[in-house]
């Protein structure tokens, strides 16, 4: 099949004004009917023959202006519905299809999860249900009727608001809901079922009332009072920050157990995994707690960015995505730790974003051309996508900022947008020129910034040198420099920020980097400073600057900006991980840096009064982060061996203070998933996980109890978490105990899969394959999938990569099953293979001839056959 490029966009022929859409529900039958105002787009080609997007479609009649269609003038198949000469003019085209939503296991488009009916169109999924203009750019306003059997269905819902409903003979029952805001198709949702409700109601900046209500199965309406209160909040903070209203009369929520992803942002009825909806105390850690909260928070954001204003082409994913993203973060940095936020979300960046820059499915923020567009939620699209905005910010101020988004908002809503457009609004209102700016969007890659810097004593000035590289990408030999905002601090031997004086005046602290080299010189430097580079992660480059480790921890001490005491730490640590696994693989040991123990320990220190960064803190750099510093001929034993034998080294010269701030740390009452709680009880965890380094007994012992005596999911399942990184029986006990305990709920034996799957240990692979028989998986349900075989894949690395390649054979195999079942979830696990050029010789191989199998089989989803063919070249 042919690639789809950017430089190829043209506007769509025609144009669709109103869509009405009637379904008549049926498990194997379902009819729909699609009736459709169009009429020849002006911006389009006149004369144009009316080509509609399909996919497994089943056609049972065509209709113009009230006259059927025979078969002659059409040409038609599962994936396309040709008619050679429409009219001129404006008309009416309806289409009957019949679709088989039991049948639907790739849960795109209409499918049944639990009995109930639910509806997946992002990015192509509409096409699935009827012919379309199945492209973003073609908005419509909806009318939707949908009919059903009235005991099974007592529920029908679609976007916008209901405006009439009634009986419709032989037990069933029909709704009309009708969407008033133009949309894309990708956009539209049904759901329809047997489901409890949690009611509750948000009055808008304006006074007007919104009703707001989320469904959930029966029984489960307990667990969905946090994801109202997420709404609420969101709701809330979207007036406060950006000044945008909701728009509806209500606004739904409804979970589902089968789901390709997260959530889905439909008009006015959002779709999510349960995953990210039930939470209670006895069932829900503070991390789901956070993720409902961020998630809910996402969704509802996309009603403004996303819904309101939409992308033109999905090679614009990222006007929707970067910004929604920047825009969850910024609420879960307002309603928890500012600091701790951007370090996770900085971890994160790093673990994933980095890690895809990196290697052969590298790509930028904005791709120009791509064979399967679902291979394009990505972590540069959302993450590194929400990076290029949060650094805008930083760059022209937050008042130019606010400004242009408030410009964007009032220019382009109702429409199908361009990046161009969207940064059009900031040069505007910033008056800078954003022509550089755009390199951001178009070249892929981590750019690499070399800091060197030298004190003149007699002169007092303190000057910065940086140099910027940006590696090659599949695609994209040759890099030019980008526009990196450095946020930067000196810092005085007192521990305060000394003045920045450049060129005889007082400098701002956000400096540009825009050419290959950059030179600042600082005046008036009284005495040699410690420079605090890229404050608050002001941009996602890597850095190599020539601090010495000493004034790092001098700056874990001292820097006035958190995220870098907490990075100076790490950095530290990440030098001293890379010089041991070198060590590791020649059989030499690399003694540890007592200031480094020291910085650590002052984590578990009685003065630290911010647990959440303390625990950040404490926890070292991962086994990914060590490997991505490494770069190449990559051993994950080492890495893991090195890792493990300095956590030892900081049990050995820590123990005392660790034990006692385990037992400071202790807690009762009841349990509450507020941030100031949940870091406390991370840090807690922190001091168990290093009490616990190498299968010490006391720490397993301490462990045990926790997990015996938790009252909260959280202590449950960290203190199993712990022990399950140490064969024995402590290991074994808790698991047992733990399936017993919740092997009836799903959500609850994901994270006992998760857990076993991700044990370091040499069982893994047995484990694992063991598991995939065992009652409580199914390979038909993402979640199972994800948190079984992704998790074995993207978070064991030992065992993943095994040097007899049996670990990529277990990813591999499983991705080939789901190959033609689900193809976007086998797609998803194949992420696993992105770092594979890295590994020394032997595992490569290994991998390799894994990939190649796959590229082997016939009948290769394009999901499937785009990122092998992508990992191969
Ligand atoms: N927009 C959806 C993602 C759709 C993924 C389609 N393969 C959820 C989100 O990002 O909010
Ligand atoms: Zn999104």
């Amino acid at each position: 099949p042919r690639p789809v490029r950017l430089s190829e966009y043209r506007p769509s022929d025609f144009l669709i004004d109103e869509v009405h859409l009637d379904f008549r529900l049926d498990p194997n039958a379902t009819q729909v009917t699609a009736r459709l105002r169009m009429r020849p787009n002006p911006a389009g080609d006149a004369g144009a023959a009316l080509k509609l997007d399909g996919d497994e479609l089943k056609l049972v009649s065509v209709a113009i202006d009230g006259a059927k269609l025979d078969a002659e003038a059409l040409d038609v198949s599962p994936e396309s519905l040709v008619i050679a000469n429409p009219p001129r003019g404006a008309f009416e085209l309806e289409i009957v299809t019949e679709i088989d939503p039991e049948a639907n296991t790739r849960l795109m488009g209409l499918y049944r999860s639990n009995r109930s009916y639910c509806t997946q169109c992002e990015a192509e999924g509409f096409r699935r249900i009827t012919y379309f203009l199945d492209r973003p750019d073609v908005l419509a306003v909806y009318t939707t009727r949908i009919e059903g059997p009235a005991d099974e269905c007592p529920l029908l819902l679609s976007n916008g608001e209901m405006i009439e409903n009634g009986p419709a003979g032989e037990g069933r029952h029909y709704a009309v809901w009708r969407d008033p805001w133009p949309k894309p198709s990708y956009l539209f949702a049904l759901v329809a079922g047997d489901l409890g409700v949690v009611e509750d109601r948000f009055v808008t900046m304006s006074g007007r009332d919104v009703a707001l209500k989320v469904f959930v199965e029966h029984g489960q309406e307990h667990r969905a009072l946090h994801a109202m209160e997420s709404i609420k909040a969101s709701m809330k903070w979207d007036e406060e920050a950006f000044g945008r209203e909701y728009d509806l009369g209500v606004f739904m929520v409804v979970a589902v157990s089968h789901f390709n992803m997260g959530a889905m942002e439909n008009k006015g009825l959002n779709v999510f995994n349960d995953k990210y909806v039930l939470a209670s105390p006895e069932t829900a850690t503070d991390g789901d707690y956070a993720n409902i909260e961020a998630i809910i928070a996402h969704e509802y954001f996309h009603n403004w960015t996303g819904d309101r204003i939409t992308c033109r082409d999905w090679f614009q994913l990222c006007l929707k995505e970067g910004l929604t993203v920047f825009r969850d973060q910024e609420f879960t940095s307002d309603r928890r730790s500012r600091p701790v936020k951007r370090i996770q979300d900085v971890r994160n960046l790093r673990a994933l974003q980095f890690a895809e820059d990196a290697g052969p499915l590298a790509h930028p923020v904005r791709p120009q051309i791509y064979h399967e567009i679902n291979n394009f939620y990505t972590p540069t699209v959302y993450e590194k996508g929400a990076e290029v905005i949060r650094m805008l910010k930083t760059w022209i101020g937050e008042d130019a900022f606010r400004a242009g988004m408030d410009l964007y908002f009032d220019r382009h809503d109702g429409q199908a947008c361009t990046i161009e457009q969207f940064v059009a609004c900031f040069a505007e209102t910033s008056g800078r020129d954003l022509t550089q700016w755009m390199r951001w969007y178009d070249q892929a890659g981590t750019p690499e910034v070399t800091v060197r810097t030298a004190y003149d004593a007699d002169a007092k000035t303190f000057a910065v040198e940086t140099q910027q590289i940006t590696r090659p990408t599949p695609g994209q030999p040759e890099k030019r420099p980008v526009v990196i905002p450095m946020t930067l601090g000196l810092v005085g031997p007192d521990g305060a920020d000394m003045p920045l004086i450049v060129g005889g005046a007082p400098a701002e602290p956000v400096f540009t980097l825009a050419e290959e080299t950059t030179r600042i010189v600082f005046e008036n430097v009284a005495e040699r400073p410690v420079p605090s580079l890229f404050r608050n992660f002001s941009a996602p480059v890597k850095l190599d600057s020539d601090v010495s480790d000493e004034d790092l921890l001098f700056l874990a001490g001292h820097d006035s900006d958190p995220f870098n005491r907490w990075q100076a730490v790490q950095t530290v640590a990440l030098r001293h991980l890379v010089a041991a696994a070198a060590a590791v693989r020649e059989g030499r040991e690399t003694p540890v840096d007592p200031r480094l123990a020291e910085a650590v320990g002052r984590a578990f220190d009685p003065e630290e009064r911010d647990c959440a960064f303390a625990a950040q803190v404490a926890s070292l750099p991962s086994e990914g982060d060590i490997a991505r510093e490494i770069a190449q001929d990559v051993d994950p034993d080492a890495i893991h061996r090195a890792r493990d034998d300095l956590k030892r080294a900081l049990r050995a010269r820590l123990a005392d203070a660790l034990s006692a701030a385990y037992a400071r740390l202790a807690y009762d009452g009841p349990y509450s998933p507020d941030a100031a709680s949940a870091g406390h009880r991370s840090l807690r965890i922190a001091a168990l996980d290093l009490l616990a380094a190498g299968g010490d007994a006391e720490g397993l012992a301490l462990a045990m109890t926790l997990y015996k005596s938790a009252e909260n999911m959280t202590d449950r399942v960290m203190s199993m978490q712990v022990l399950s990184l140490h064969a024995g029986a402590e290991r074994e006990e808790a698991l047992a105990d733990f399936a017993g305990r919740y092997g009836h709920d799903p959500l609850l034996m994901d994270k006992w899969f998760l857990i076993q799957a991700s044990a370091p240990l040499p069982d893994a692979v047995d484990r694992v394959e063991g598991l995939m028989a065992s009652p409580a998986f199914d390979m038909r349900n993402p979640n199972r999938v994800r948190s079984l075989i992704g998790a074995f894949g993207s978070g064991n690395p030992t065992q993943f990569n095994r040097p007899d390649g049996r670990g990529y054979a277990l990813v591999a195999g499983v991705a080939a099953e789901l190959n033609s079942t689900n193809p976007q979830v086998a797609a998803r696990l194949l992420g696993a293979f992105r770092t594979w050029r890295a590994l020394e010789p032997n595992r490569r191989g290994r991998a390799e001839t894994a990939l190649r199998g796959l590229a082997g089989m016939p009948n290769l989803s394009p999901d499937v056959r785009d990122i092998v063919r992508r990992a191969l070249s």
